[in-house]
This record gives C-alpha cells, structure tokens and sequence, in this order.
C-alpha cells in the first residue's frame, strides 16, 4: 500500500465534518455509520475507550501530521484519542501507563489497531478494503447479482472481493499484473478476470480502485452511472474524471480506513 506524505493528510481535519456530510449524501450514512456497518459487531462500540497513536520512526520515519491526523479522526467518531509524545516502544510504554485501550500506529507497511483489553487487533489494508467495499454496496443499495470491477488484486483489492462476494456481487479482476489476478481467481473460483481495462470499464458501473496508480482513468472511459469506491492512493482517476463523479465517488487517504479500524477494535 503507498505510504502517505505531509501533502497527502494537510487539510484533512479540517474537512472531516465536509466528507461526513458528503459520505451521508453519497451512501446513506456517514463515516461512523459505513465504519460500523464494516466492522460488523452487533453489540453497542465502546464510545469511552482511550485511543493511544504512537509515532513509529523505524524505516522512512515519521510523518509529520500523521499521528496527528489519525487522532482527530478517531475524536472525530467520538471516542477520546492523543499522540503519545515517546515514539516506538517509548510511546507503547506511555499508552499501557496511561491506560488507554487501543494503540494505533504505522510503519511503512503495517498500520495497526490494538485493543490492549480485549486483545483485539485491526490492520488497515484489511479494513480499508472491508469498509469501501461496504460504502460501494451502500452507495449501490446493494450488490446482489450486480457486476462490480475491481482494479487491483493486492491486499486490499482481496479483503474487498471477499465482501463484494459474501454480498453477491458477480466479481471481475483487473490487475496490470496478470499473477495476481489469477492468485485472486484460485482464491475465489467465481471470479472472471478481464482482459482489458477500456473494455471492463466500459462494461461495469460498479468500480472498485485498490490499485497504487494515479490518474489513469479519464473521463471518456467511464460510464454515465458509475459509482467508484477508491482507497487506492493516488487516485485512479485524472482530475477531470475525478470532477466529473463527484456524488458517485467514494475516495479519501485515510478517514474510512481509520474509522473501520477504531468500530473494529471498541
Ligand atoms: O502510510 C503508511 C503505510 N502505507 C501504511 C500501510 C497501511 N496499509 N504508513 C505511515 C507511516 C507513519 C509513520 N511511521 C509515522 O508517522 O508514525
């Protein structure tokens, strides 16, 4: 999954309570809502756990705002949540001192949630594909018997099939690297795997991203009805395109993952 910069998360709380409304616009519900729904629990989340997120310097290092970021989300959705001001184990140590409940933090391929308690553990490219492919199907009102194309069969594409198919989608692959489609296709039989990108997308108007290339979709690619849920950063789409779906888009670089993670674990 692509490692987020400074630029990527810059304005990001400040437009949370924007996406939220554009998210109830788009599916129904909002960021809490799609992220429960994800996450599956029947019983109430725990609103007073303690999120501690631990800066992690090991490998490229931190990134500033990151943390920071993560945090206001979590507060966002309503629970209480701080940086830790030791990074690493320093940070680990100082959460459990401080009896917070969940942990959160990131190194260059892993990003964790940890309920300390419950010993409840969420990755997020597990959650991310979990929780936009729960956004498409709200968006869609639903996915059985629907054709949905998913662009990209790494981690996050996989967790994703797995619920576009436990609802019934009717699932095709497209991935630039035809191992990982077949990989995909052997994990789950049913899935057909396109032959060309222009022809899939011209068939489907139900798209998934999870790949980790930007801008190469365009407008005259996709249809007048489709609805794209996107994790993959950067966006697949060209800034057009991208202006063009406004309403029947679901993208943003951290908030649902976030979310999913946090109704995973409280
Ligand atoms: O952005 C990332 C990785 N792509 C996470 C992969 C999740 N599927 N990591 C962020 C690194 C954060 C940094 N270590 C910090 O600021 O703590």
């Amino acid at each position: 999954m692509t490692r987020l910069v400074e630029a990527d998360i810059a304005d990001l709380n400040a437009r949370l309570a924007e996406y939220d409304l554009y998210l109830k616009d788009v599916c129904g519900t909002g960021l809490a809502g799609i992220a429960r729904a994800a996450s599956g629990k029947t019983e109430a989340p725990d609103m007073a756990s303690r999120v501690a997120v631990v800066p992690v310097t090991s490998g490229l290092g931190v990134i500033n705002g990151f943390s920071g970021t993560v945090a206001a989300i979590v507060e966002f959705l309503g629970c209480r949540a701080r940086v830790t001001d030791g990074t690493d184990f320093a940070g680990i140590s100082e959460a459990v001192s401080d009896r917070c409940d969940v942990i959160m933090a990131a190194d260059d391929d892993t990003f964790i949630a940890v309920n300390l308690k419950a010993q409840l553990v969420s990755d997020n490219s597990e959650a991310t594909g979990r929780v936009y492919a729960t956004a498409l199907s709200l968006a869609a009102g639903g996915l059985t018997g629907k054709n949905v194309l998913l662009l990209g069969a790494g981690p996050v594409g996989r967790s994703a099939a797995a619920v576009m198919l436990n609802g019934g989608a009717a699932l095709s692959v497209y991935d630039i690297d035809p191992d990982k489609a077949e990989s995909l296709r052997r994990l789950y039989p049913s899935v057909r795997i396109a032959g060309g990108l222009e022809e899939a997308l011209s068939s489907h108007s139900l798209l998934f991203d999870a790949t980790p290339s930007g801008e190469f979709i365009h407008r005259g690619s996709v249809r007048q009805d489709a609805i794209l849920s996107a994790p993959g950063v950067p966006l697949c789409l060209d800034r057009e395109c991208e202006e063009w779906m406004r309403g029947r888009l679901l993208h943003d670089v951290l908030e649902l993952g976030v979310a999913a993670m946090l109704f995973d674990v409280i």
